[in-house]
């Protein structure tokens, strides 16, 4: 009895060893298995000196002794003054100074929030220094420093000395108080909003710790189609709950704040933002904010979009709105980030325009707190737009990028997609606003003018769910946009080689594979859903799966031949001057390379113009015969990543490798179910035949038609 005990009990031990459940995000820290690197970490990570008692360089140490810990399974033994070789000191420059003396220089470089990673030699010892002006920095640099470990970088001869590139790094959690999430694939809220503020979910802390260890200085809380409640006394303690928790972890929290809040729960008349009394009342709630929240961040508002209240409500304009809420948080050097998200019912413009047309006359017109938050491209979300044109349009204004985490177009919960190519496409494009070079990434940061505030936000992807994200790679989302708020030049295959170390495994085998995967799959899904610059051609209301047949809805732009405009001409939506011109929003270099059907790149081809279905492409094939090819390829291709990922099984635990092989067939699937409503529904219009070669779909048109889904997620 005892025997089959003991076999029963190593067997399920064994499970709970190997058992993965994607709960620990990227910061796993996995025991160094290559006994020539864990004897090399060892000999430089013996002793500890950690000066600082602060809740923030709590955080860091507690972080640095367990990551290390757990990797070299041995403990630093904490120390006071240097007395061996392997001496680890982290601490701010002031409070190391009488054990190390850190250059003016490098403190400069680091600035407010940065850090310096030094091997130096003290009293003849080789020791680590962590430095920083501020704990803050110092909570960086140590998850800079696990990451070297968890990646297996060599770490004696250390020299880093690194910045952040924007202020704000940012997260937009559109979570409502129900803990519903709207566009979210992973669960319910991460805010137990009922629970709070007495219930603080472990969860907390452990989103915080993933935060810091990427740079993520601030989260909004609340999805900007926002409810009023949040401004409550007491749903502002439960706020204050978790802004107490996140600043321990050099994490700002933001609300929402619903625009008509002063006639919703203030009972006045009206909330025109040039009403004396509205701008008490919310000078007034912003005062009580802050005595709860001293370092709350401010405000992000969506206002007169998609049926929110503004100040258009009240004919006043967009600078009106968030220059009145600008002054309430004034005082308490709190920021207003406006989204230029706008598109109106009533004006019967090209959507593509009305953004930039509603707030380039503004420009210059909002106060020094406020950003204008852009959406990377001028519809929304798309898996591949051109840059917004607002980027190369408002010079004297302050912007920051919105990036979208969740997958709302790129295949929701059940898609492989690393997003960091889309990134990085969106900020490399110039924008030609002070000639060659006016790249998005530099008016972003804000090296094209002076400004005082600069950042990126990511609308996130992390629900309740055990692993935070639902599918296993869309965890990689979250920290590709942590490490480009950082750095807006890291390269995607860098962001990937990192998390998937951290992540999954360190075998070269596996890295290789997994990388290509990885970095090939936004191109792949692009392929077989909206290829060539063709767009929004989801799924009325729940935006998952094709239906580019959707000719009716709410309003214009919510259908489908909105965006596609195919008839038996041809297909796309003509935005040159012959067309809606939203072309003309950009400078003439960039109209240039887009303008002219021959000569513009065909990944927006049909994004700007209504081409004839026999055009000649590149290819050498017909307009016809490339979008056939497209979403053959792309369906192709997922085939492709499945067989690539069945190779990989050795390297993976045997949970994270069956989710994924699961997932990895539905979005075969759904690759599957993409060409064949897109091909079959397009060809009604061009009247040609499937070219030879590709197999006929198997169901009918109507068939694809019909598929209801009433309870898609988010
Ligand atoms: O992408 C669209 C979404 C809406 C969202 C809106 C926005 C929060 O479909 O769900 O609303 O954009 O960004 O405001």
């Amino acid at each position: 009895m005892k025997k089959i005990f003991f076999v029963f009990f190593l067997f399920f031990y064994n499970n709970i060893l190997h058992a993965e459940n994607g709960y620990d995000l990227w910061l796993r820290y996995l025991p160094v298995e290559n006994q020539l690197l864990l004897s090399e970490y060892r000999s430089h990570i013996s002793a500890l000196i950690f000066p600082g008692n602060t809740a923030i360089s709590g955080s860091a140490r507690e972080e640095l002794v367990s990551g290390i810990t757990a990797m070299l399974k041995k403990k630093p033994v904490p120390a006071e003054s240097v007395l061996s070789n392997g001496t680890l000191i982290a601490g701010t420059a002031s409070r190391i100074e009488k054990i190390y003396k850190v250059s003016a220089d490098d403190l400069k470089a680091a600035g407010e929030e940065g850090f310096i990673i030094r091997s130096v030699l003290i009293n003849n010892r080789k020791c680590i220094v962590i430095t920083a002006n501020s704990d803050k920095g110092v909570l960086y640099g140590s998850f800079y420093f696990l990451r070297l470990l968890q990646t297996r970088q060599a770490i004696n001869s250390l020299k880093v000395v690194t910045a952040p590139q924007l202020q704000l790094r940012m997260l937009n959690h559109w979570d409502n108080l129900n803990r519903t999430v709207e566009r979210g694939y992973a669960g319910f809220s991460n805010w137990n909003w009922h629970m709070l503020p007495t219930y603080m979910d472990k969860r907390y802390r452990d989103y915080a710790r993933a935060n810091a260890s990427v740079g993520i200085n601030s989260t909004v809380l609340t999805n900007v189609n926002a409810n009023a409640t949040i401004l409550t006394p007491e749903y502002l303690r439960k706020v204050a709950a978790l802004a107490d928790l996140f600043r321990t972890y050099g994490i700002r929290v933001f609300l929402t704040a619903r625009f008509s809040a002063p006639v919703e729960m203030g009972g006045l008349p009206t909330a025109d933002p040039l009403d004396p009394a509205v701008q008490q009342w919310w000078k007034n709630k912003a005062d009580e904010i802050y005595k709860l929240i001293p370092d709350f961040g401010g405000f992000l508002v969506k206002a007169n979009s998609e049926g929110q209240p503004g100040p258009q409500n009240y004919n006043r304009t967009h600078a009106d709105g968030a220059n009145m809420l600008a002054d309430a948080v004034a005082p308490h050097k709190g920021i207003v980030i406006w989204r230029a998200f706008v598109y109106s019912n009533e004006v019967p413009e090209d959507r593509h325009k009305q953004a930039y047309n509603e707030f380039v006359p503004l420009d210059g017109k909002f106060r020094q707190n406020v950003l204008i938050q852009v959406k990377n491209g001028a519809i929304d979300f798309m898996p591949r737009e051109p840059f917004h044109p607002l980027f190369g349009a408002m010079p004297k204004t302050q912007m920051m990028m919105e990036f979208q985490l969740t997958q709302e177009y790129l295949g929701q919960g059940t898609s492989l997609v690393f997003l960091a190519p889309l990134f990085r496409e969106t900020l490399e494009s110039d924008t030609w606003r002070n000639g060659k070079g006016s790249t998005v990434e530099k008016v972003i940061d804000g090296s094209l003018q002076t400004q005082t505030f600069n950042g990126m936000a990511g609308v996130t992807n992390i629900g309740n769910d055990i692993n935070w994200c639902g599918h296993p790679f869309a965890q990689a989302n979250w920290y590709a946009l942590g490490r480009l708020t950082w750095d807006m030049k890291v390269i995607p295959e860098q962001i990937a080689d990192e998390w998937l170390k951290m992540t999954f495994s360190v075998e070269e085998k596996f890295l290789a594979a997994t990388k290509k995967i990885m970095l090939e799959s936004r191109d792949v899904i692009l392929q077989y859903s909206m290829p060539m610059g063709l767009h929004h051609l989801i799924t009325y209301g729940s935006h998952y799966g094709p239906a580019p047949w959707v000719d009716k809805g709410a309003r214009p732009d919510w259908t489908n031949v909105y965006y596609h405009k195919a008839d038996s001409a041809g297909i796309g939506f003509n935005r040159t001057a012959s067309g809606s011109n939203a072309i003309g929003q950009y400078a003439p270099e960039v109209q240039q390379s887009w303008s002219n059907p021959e000569t513009c790149d065909e990944k927006y081809l049909l994004w700007f113009h209504h081409i004839s279905w026999t055009h000649k492409m590149k290819s050498g094939r017909t307009l016809w015969e490339e979008l056939c090819y497209q979403y053959y390829t792309g369906a192709e291709r997922m085939k492709n990543v499945q067989n690539e990922w069945a190779k990989l099984k050795i390297y993976v635990d045997k949970d994270r490798f069956e989710q994924v092989t699961m997932l990895l067939q539905v979005q075969y699937e759904e690759a599957i179910w993409w060409r064949n409503s897109c091909v079959l529904y397009f060809q009604t219009f061009s009247k040609m035949a499937i070219p030879a070669g590709y197999e006929k779909p198997d169901k009918t048109l109507e068939y694809y038609k019909s598929l209801k889904f009433p309870f898609a997620p988010g």
